[in-house]
């Protein structure tokens, strides 16, 4: 009997042993087949995780030397900028390679659009009219970034730009605002973007963007808030009969301001050099500190409406896999060496400020880049691992940003020639540059040599400086060596760039 209940009872056993062992390697497969299943599914995840957003922040008519970033002196408080500088990368050496046009921004925005050189453009780059679709407007940003499968976003000023490529973006919320209040002014672009963003949570949009956030200012008229305005001691002048109050809120003039420059910038009414409002052809101390501070309350708005995006994106979630990159179209001058406008080649004006944050990044670094504007295209292509166009002339600085090099090139050069022809032309070479003119039908040709080490500011003659570097060298027979390596090197730019003019004393 118990031998008859003893097997029972191992029967069971091992009949419930059996069961046991199917259920565990029923449960060890089902857990396998879901961990397999949701490693697919965080891979697929983090597949689309690594596809980087883009903030492209664009400002206008902005020196790099009004920021605390470029000019530890300025007293000017951007406090979203600092912070993205300290976060991110901080080029000295970026650059727009020029115009053909008095309209400087529309050549540059041409060049940020195609990633081509000055002189490879459309015919709207310099015929600002001209808006006849061309071929080259399904390269640009917008059209690139839509066929990698990219929600595209723009907003900015409008003209003196690329229209066709503009209208590439998906969505375009583009209005010129100069204005003082939050409708008028920099918080309009901010608005928009923002409510993209906001669209973009209710859609749940899981693309990755890219979003051109492009304001109008610092550009005149730069109508400041009443609240910036006062903290410069600036007030929106617009009597050109008189001139306006002197206040000790304003910025101290720059460290090159010049009551006129030494010689004619060869542009026959020149808007930006006479007939800017709050100016005009003044250059006194008085107007220039205000219209200073007029730039400065601008520049401060900018941070603001900067800050406000920045913090969306930080809310969405987005702001770690988002590359953020802070330029300007170029330059400007606000009475740095006599001068007004952005239609000259001193640093002040042929510089950009650059600063870029993003995956991969390391925080706080300054490098020197040697990058154009026209490098932009390419090197987000890079980053988002998107072909490059055939039709880019420029190159990718993405080995810069991930810190495997200090610059893409070892020389630079620019143009003005917006004005009388062959105009102005500029090329830099480590710590040396050279700028020639030759305007006005021969009645003004000159040349400039630079030490930029020592003379960082570019001081002239008319500055008096002790130092004896600290001038224009280029009478100086001690560098006569130099300038004339400078001079080769010149020509060699412009005939490699396809330059179609040539100066007074170079070879045709
Ligand atoms: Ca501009």
């Amino acid at each position: 009997m118990s031998n008859l209940f003893s097997t029972i009872y191992l029967k069971l056993a091992l009949k419930s042993f059996a069961n046991f062992l199917t259920m565990m390697t029923r449960i060890f497969f089902g857990i396998s087949f879901l961990l397999i299943l949701s490693l697919g599914c965080s891979q697929k995840e983090s597949q689309v995780q690594k596809r980087p957003n883009f903030l492209f922040v664009l400002v206008d008519d902005q020196s790099p030397f009004d920021l605390k970033v470029y000019d530890p002196k300025s007293i000017l408080e951007t406090p979203y900028i600092n912070n993205l500088a300290q976060a991110g990368m901080v080029f000295e050496s970026a650059r727009h390679m020029g115009s053909m046009n008095g309209a400087v921004c529309t050549p540059s925005r041409h060049m940020i659009m195609t990633g081509r050189t000055l002189w490879h453009l459309p015919p709207s780059a310099e015929f600002q009219k001209n808006t006849d679709p061309h071929p080259l407007d399904e390269q640009t940003i917008g059209a690139v970034f839509n066929r990698a499968g990219y929600k595209t976003m723009r907003t900015c000023k409008i003209g003196n730009s690329y229209p066709a490529a503009n209208a590439q973006f998906t969505i375009v919320k583009d209005a010129t605002k100069r204005g003082g209040t939050e409708e008028s002014g920099s918080a309009w672009h901010a608005k928009q973007v923002l409510e993209y963003l906001d669209d973009r949570e209710v859609k749940q949009e899981e693309e990755p963007f890219f979003i051109h956030y492009g304001f109008s200012h610092p550009h005149d008229t730069r109508d400041g808030t009443p609240e910036l305005l006062a903290r410069y001691g600036a007030v929106n002048h617009t009597d050109s009969t008189r001139l306006p109050s002197a206040n000790p809120l304003q910025p101290p003039l720059q460290e090159n301001y010049l009551p006129v420059h030494p010689f004619f910038h060869g542009h026959p009414e020149l808007r930006d050099e006479e007939r800017v409002s709050g100016v005009w052809k003044n250059r006194d101390e008085q107007t220039v500190r205000n219209e200073l501070g007029r730039e400065y309350a601008c520049d401060e708005n900018i941070d603001i409406q900067l800050g406000k995006v920045l913090k969306k994106l930080e809310e969405m979630g987005e702001i770690e896999n988002t590359y953020i990159i802070y330029t300007s179209d170029h330059g400007m001058s606000i009475g740095r060496h006599g001068l007004m406008g952005k239609q000259n080649l001193y640093e002040h004006t042929w510089r950009v400020p650059f600063i870029v944050k993003g995956p991969g990044i390391e925080p706080g670094k300054r490098v020197e880049g040697n990058i154009y504007l026209l490098d932009i295209l390419p090197t987000v292509c890079d980053l988002a691992g998107i072909e490059i166009p055939k039709t880019v002339n420029g190159s990718s600085f993405k080995p810069v940003l991930m810190g495997e090099k200090n610059v893409i090139r070892e020389v630079q050069y620019g143009v003005y020639c917006g004005g009388t022809k062959p105009g102005m032309r500029t090329v830099r070479k480590g710590d040396w540059k050279l700028i020639k003119y030759d305007m006005m039908e021969g009645a003004v040709r000159e040349t400039q040599l630079f030490n930029l080490a020592e003379n960082p500011h570019e001081y002239l003659p008319e500055h008096q400086r002790s130092s004896e570097l600290e001038t224009d060298l280029a009478e100086d027979p001690k560098y006569a060596d130099k300038l004339k390596e400078m001079e080769d090197l010149l020509l060699e730019q412009m005939i490699s760039n396809n330059d179609p003019y040539r100066l007074w004393d170079q070879k045709m």
